[in-house]
């Protein structure tokens, strides 16, 4: 079984409010200190899960830092940097490196370079497989040093076009034991074929990224027919509200890097 000891997770900041967002969940601004309830209830959940925490504090100059998923990528094996196309997001990789150097050494540690460009919201691990979304965060020379990086390891990887929002794992997303849950179009995908998928319904489609932890799957609140699903398939849930974090499409695996 797949098994995290660590999350490294990051406080949200006030600037929050100021965080890139799609419109696609909501038009509303975060509440900052709704956030910060709702995201210290995320770390507890985390931790009764038998994993231990490092909360960094927050960052008022990136608006978007609390999504530690996207500067990083953790592996088993080795640690990438990302190297984010946005400007608002692209410097939260340097305030990141320091919490992963207190867990890999430098010889693990390595970079995506421009022209590259990468998010971990775009990187989804099935076992010694990695898919990597193609969105507009994660572009093809990122995703070509990523593999070459990652191959060193035993993984091999394969590439999935990201075209109905911000990252793959808001369309996709693996939840161990051969299970997924896709949106329509990822349904569609070649790749994804041989797992056993659900199909999300459209209203309830932020739910697509729930977080499976030691066996048991963390769920976004207010999508039971998700919830149900995930239930039917024998897993423990915890249901985590993240409204707040929703307002800028950010939603549970975007809030920790887990290894
Ligand atoms: C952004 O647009 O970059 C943030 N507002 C949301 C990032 C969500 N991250 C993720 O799904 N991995």
């Amino acid at each position: 079984m797949l098994e995290f000891k660590n999350i490294i997770v990051r406080k949200p900041s006030k600037s929050m409010i100021e965080g890139i967002s799609t419109g696609m969940f909501s038009e509303d601004k975060p509440i900052y200190e709704d956030a910060i309830n709702q995201h210290a209830e995320y770390v507890k959940t985390i931790e009764s899960l038998g994993v231990k925490a490092l909360v960094l504090e927050a960052l008022e100059e990136y608006p978007d830092s609390c999504f530690v998923e996207d500067p990083a990528v953790v592996l088993k094996e080795c640690a990438i940097i990302t190297n984010s196309p946005r400007e608002s997001r692209n410097g939260e990789k340097f305030e990141i490196e320091p919490a992963i150097k207190k867990y890999y050494s430098d010889d693990q540690i390595f970079y995506i370079e421009a022209p590259g460009t990468m998010e971990g919201g775009d990187v989804m691990v099935v076992d010694k497989h990695i898919y990597i979304g193609q969105s507009d965060r994660t572009n093809a020379e990122g995703a070509k040093q990523f593999s070459q990086i990652v191959e060193k390891y035993g993984y091999t990887t394969s590439t999935v076009p990201v075209t109905e929002g911000l990252h793959l794992k808001d369309f996709a997303i693996y939840l161990e034991n051969n299970n997924m849950l896709v949106s329509e179009k990822m349904n569609e995908e070649e790749a994804f074929k041989d797992f056993n998928r659900f199909v999300v319904p459209k209203e309830e489609l932020y739910a697509i990224n729930s977080l499976y932890i030691n066996g048991t799957v963390l769920v976004p609140d207010g999508f039971p027919k998700t919830l149900e699903h995930i239930k039917s398939l024998g897993y423990p849930v915890k249901v985590v509200n993240t409204d707040e974090f929703k307002k800028i499409d950010g939603s549970l695996t975007c809030l920790s890097l887990r290894f």
